[in-house]
């Protein structure tokens, strides 16, 4: 019949094509010309990775000699397979009863790529699962060998390393600026085994004792009946936590300050936040804390910024990272220790070092520099590192050893227990990410997705089948100090010292400069007045005024609430300067320079200051009415896809007239002056980033957009006669991140 013929004829002509392309050469296979891919349309080898993307490390247990990187193992050859390697003619079509029929039981390829398909997705990350990481190389300044025998510490030792940065509180599908603690978990890929520094950006944590670990989560999270707000503090459960349970408040405080709103991954600091122990190669020990410093300073988004962020970018820091990366403005930090004497009391001038609310002031105990980090490679494919990488405290090298901390004491715990369900069972290590780089002879065997292939016949010890081995050794090994344990009664307790839990937010509030205190307040106002429950914001201004009596008041205003009176006397705390973020001058690497054009009156001067930009270690992105080239130059942002938040600077060197597809003119409000001559997108775009504090910088006709935004003369706000100069004094006023004498401070 002549369905039937219509059938044979479209599979014979499918045929002869697919035999066509069987039998053609392939571009891009040894001994071929390279190929250019412009069109999908004929086969070719996968593509090898961008210059900036790596494979993981191939060693391993089975992968080593297959002479396969790892990430291409799935993708071999330039023809489509299933999943046991058979060429496929067809992946676009159900088998079916006829092309109206329906679908048969038999068709195993579909059946195959549904299932698969079916089962992509993993549990996300219990806390953290928003998250980013990059590849790169830790080298050892051989400061730190007085304290530890860590190999990796010795000077000029490079170890490569991976790092995964974080919110806590979000999806994984949640915005990148949210206010939220950061997490800054750093796998170090040791000739010793491997170092996992699993940190965050905030120094201190909101309880001093893993049981209580759900407790602040489930009172972060969203709310349980109406899974709302995401990732936010500002709702009831978390301000009803933290009001009753008062050794929040340290990290609390924090979170209300500009560190709970960074400007990139890459102006963040990072902290160990427990004591740990380091052992040296006497034998002798040492308490220590860990601490990341960027090299670009930290800073932070202003709270409007990262609201407009949340929504027109909510992959901000992914972005940011990314980007830099790929300029070649390479992340870098310096690692530093604190280090205490290691006594029975474990305390450093008063301040208990097994208590993970408190910090010691680096005016204290000075941050010593034992290392540098440098990040140069994005992953090849973000599931399979970034999402499958798996941290733990326990992976310890010699020389690095923990303390009693109760909260780290629970977390050697939890890092295990939760990739169990999250990476499917026992051999999680054994993912490409999380392969140490040292030789691994364990006796762990089994298990769900076991890709090891063991021999021998002795996974036992001890043997004499397989000759003894694995042997052990005193050599390079871990060993277990003799630390004494007091003799003590079984207890649920803490020690009193525990107890403090207000002098270190005092600490930390008189460490701010004016203009971080007024960001505090709006913080805490803004959050609380999130709340609906009044008993709750009364309770939360019941701990402020235990911390200050301006800052409760400050609150109190906003929220239209008496201020009360503190419950406990005010603390006598020292500020700690190296707490504040305002002043220092940093380097401008990866910042981003908008510069917008007006093609009506050519480019000028912009082809030169886009060099300059970019010989600064800045990126340029010039923006225009619409896409395409100016003049030659190509555009990388309109006036339809630019928005201040993704600009650290704003360059004027043209003042573009409103375009028919404009926002509404100024002149549609009522009572505008006259016609605006400016498009208002162009004067958003400025009095955003001057609402911003950002440096604004204009010459020639630019002049006219600050004078049509009002924001001529102000400070931070430049003009000069050509478009080098106006860079020059930009990239001044950048070295300070922001134009602090623009937000008003008045406590
Ligand atoms: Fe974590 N934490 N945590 N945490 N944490 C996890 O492990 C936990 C804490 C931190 O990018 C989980 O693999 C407990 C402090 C980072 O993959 C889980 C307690 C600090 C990351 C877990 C803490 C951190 C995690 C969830 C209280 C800073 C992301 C997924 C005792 C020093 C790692 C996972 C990544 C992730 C438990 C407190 C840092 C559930 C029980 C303090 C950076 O195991």
């Amino acid at each position: 019949s002549k369905p039937v013929k219509a059938v044979k004829d479209a599979v014979g002509a499918a045929a002869a094509k697919v035999a066509e392309a069987l039998t053609s050469e392939i571009p891009g296979k040894p001994g071929s010309a390279p190929a250019t891919v412009e069109e999908p349309t004929t086969p070719h080898e996968p593509l090898p990775p961008k210059k900036e993307q790596g494979t993981p490390d191939a060693r391993t247990p089975t992968g080593a000699g297959t002479g396969v990187p790892a990430a291409l193992k799935a993708q071999q050859g330039a023809y489509l397979t299933t999943s046991q390697g058979a060429r496929l003619r067809d992946t676009d079509h159900s088998l079916k009863a006829g092309p109206r029929g329906p679908i048969l039981m038999q068709d195993h390829h579909f059946r195959e790529k549904i299932t698969h398909f079916d089962h992509e997705r993993i549990p996300e990350r219990v806390v953290h699962a928003r998250g980013t990481g990059a590849h790169g190389v830790f080298t050892g300044y051989g400061t730190a060998e007085g304290v530890t025998r860590a190999g990796f510490l010795a000077k000029g030792k490079e170890t490569p390393v991976f790092v995964r940065f974080s919110t806590v509180l979000g999806s994984r599908g949640s915005a990148d600026t949210v206010r939220d603690t950061r997490g800054f978990a750093t796998k170090f890929y040791t000739d010793e085994g491997t170092f996992d520094l699993v940190a965050n950006n905030i120094p201190v944590f909101f309880i001093q004792d893993a049981i209580k670990f759900p407790d602040i989560i489930h009172a972060g999270k969203p709310h349980p009946d109406r899974e709302i707000p995401q990732a936010q503090s500002a709702h009831d459960t978390f301000w009803d936590f933290v009001s009753l349970h008062t050794e929040a408040q340290h990290h609390t405080i924090w979170n209300m300050s500009d560190r709970g709103i960074p400007r990139s991954y890459r102006t963040m600091e990072g902290f160990g936040v427990h004591t740990f122990r380091l052992v040296n190669a006497a034998g002798e020990t040492s308490l220590v804390k860990f601490h990341w410093k960027p090299k670009l300073g930290v800073h932070s988004l202003d709270w409007e910024e990262a609201q407009i962020a949340a929504g027109v970018d909510p992959d901000f820091h992914r972005r940011d990272l990314y980007d830099a990366i790929e300029a070649g403005a390479f992340p870098e930090w310096e690692l530093g220790i604190q280090v205490f004497p290691d006594t029975p009391e474990e305390t450093f001038a008063g301040i208990d070092l097994l208590d993970p609310t408190k910090i010691v002031p680096e005016e204290l105990a000075p941050v010593q520099r034992i290392g540098k980090l440098v990040l140069n490679r994005t992953p090849t494919n973000f599931f399979a590192e970034t999402e499958q990488v798996a941290f733990h405290l326990g992976h310890l090298p010699p020389g690095i050893d923990v303390t009693n901390d109760p909260l780290l004491q629970g977390r050697l715990f939890s890092y295990v227990d939760t990739q169990l369900t999250r990476l499917g069972g026992p051999n999680y290590p054994q993912i490409p990410i999380n392969r140490p780089h040292a030789p691994v002879n364990d006796m762990l065997r089994d298990g769900f997705h076991q890709h090891a292939v063991h021999a021998g016949v002795a996974p036992y010890r001890p043997n004499s089948l397989d000759g003894g081995n694995p042997f052990t050794t005193e050599e390079n090994a871990f060993a277990d100090l003799p630390v004494v344990v007091a003799e003590a009664p079984k207890v649920r307790a803490n020690p009193v010292s525990f107890d403090d839990h207000y002098s270190q937010v005092r600490l930390f509030w008189l460490s701010m400069s004016p203009v971080e205190r007024e960001h505090i307040i709006r913080a805490y106002t803004f959050e609380l007045g999130k709340c609906y429950e009044q008993a709750i914001k009364e309770r939360q201004l019941r701990c402020l005024a235990n911390v200050d009596p301006v800052l409760c008041a400050e609150v109190a205003k906003g929220l239209g609430l008496p201020a009360p009176e503190p419950a406990v006397p005010l603390a006598e705390a020292q500020p700690s300067p190296a707490l504040s973020q305002v002043g220092g001058a940093w380097p401008p690497d990866g910042r981003l320079i908008g510069i917008v054009v007006d093609p009506a009156a050519g480019l000028g001067d912009v082809a030169e200051v886009r060099r300059a930009v970019f010989a600064a270690g800045m990126v340029p992105l010039l923006i225009a009415p619409h896409g395409g080239e100016v003049d030659g130059t190509p555009v990388q942002r309109t006036f339809a896809t630019a928005r201040s938040v993704e600009f650290d600077a704003i360059l004027l060197a043209g003042a573009p007239v409103p375009a028919p597809d404009a926002l509404p003119a100024r002149d549609a409000k009522a009572g505008a002056a006259g016609p605006a001559t400016v498009d208002p997108r162009v004067l958003l775009l400025v009095e955003e980033a001057w609402r911003h504090a950002k440096a604004i910088g204009a010459w020639g006709a630019g002049e006219t957009v600050l004078r049509e935004a009002g924001v001529a003369g102000t400070p931070g706000v430049v003009t000069a006669g050509s478009g080098a100069d106006a860079l020059a004094a930009v990239q001044e006023l950048l070295a300070a991140h922001r134009v602090w004498e623009r937000f008003p401070a008045t406590v």
